[in-house]
């Protein structure tokens, strides 16, 4: 078996998209955290858009861009996350391509910087919460997005549907209660051990402080908003 690194941000999504497929594929890998306002010097060589994560395989080749390192980790390791049929794999890959706009659409209301702002981003959300379910129609009972399999969708998709929950328990945004396939998805990703690179109340205290230190309109909720789950 091949030696693998994961650089990483410790609150870094991206990055714990590829830390999951790694942990679907039980491979076992070194996990470096590095600080993001004090990037390495070895790093910052390997790493073309100076960006986490990078995956090093053999102290040889460094891959960037999280769904290159998942797909790549799913071409070479076993178990198949993805579909075998290829209809149903180009939908998975279509619904992949989407989890940047996902992702900006749930954690926006992250980055405003006024009341007005936050409303407007959080107004938005229900927009692709709606698109999901809608693909979700076709998952059967469940749980994950093809059904009963788990594939590298749902490891795309796991770190924002938790980062919904979180923000959710920072200022309550009720909007996933909308969208029951949606929810149930997401409490599947949630209560999977490989979705979690650290112990769960440990993260979302890493979260909350992320948030604080970011002094944005949201931040002063955190203190006295709901204490993160165990
Ligand atoms: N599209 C990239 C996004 C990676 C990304 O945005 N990583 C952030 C941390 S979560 C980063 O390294 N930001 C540093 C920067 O933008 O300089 C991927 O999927 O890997």
């Amino acid at each position: 078996m091949a030696k693998y690194l994961l650089v990483s941000f410790k609150t870094c999504p991206w990055v714990q998209r590829a830390a999951i497929v790694l942990r679907e594929k039980n491979v076992e890998f070194e996990f470096r955290h590095i600080d993001p306002d004090n990037r390495p010097d070895w790093f910052l060589a390997i790493s073309p858009h100076k960006k986490v994560p990078v995956l090093r395989i053999d102290d040889r080749v460094s891959l960037f861009e999280s769904n290159a390192i998942a797909e790549y980790l799913d071409e070479t390791i076993p178990p198949r996350l993805h579909p075998e049929d290829a209809v149903e794999r180009a939908v998975n890959r279509a619904w992949t391509d989407y989890v940047p706009t996902f992702a900006e659409a749930v954690t926006a209301i992250a980055y405003a910087g006024s009341e007005g702002e936050y409303n407007q981003a959080a107004e938005r959300i229900p927009v692709p919460f709606a698109r999901l379910e809608k693909a979700l129609e076709k998952q059967g009972a469940g749980p994950f997005f093809n059904g009963g399999k788990y594939a590298l969708v749902d490891a795309a998709y796991a770190p924002f549907l938790q980062r919904y929950v979180f923000l959710d328990r920072v200022k309550t945004l009720g909007h996933i209660e909308k969208f029951p396939r949606l929810k149930a998805w997401g409490e599947a990703l949630i209560a999977r051990n490989s979705t979690h690179s650290f112990p769960s109340a440990e993260f979302e205290a890493m979260y909350r402080d992320n948030l604080k230190r970011r002094k944005k309109w949201l931040a002063q909720f955190i203190d006295g908003s709901k204490v993160a789950a165990e």
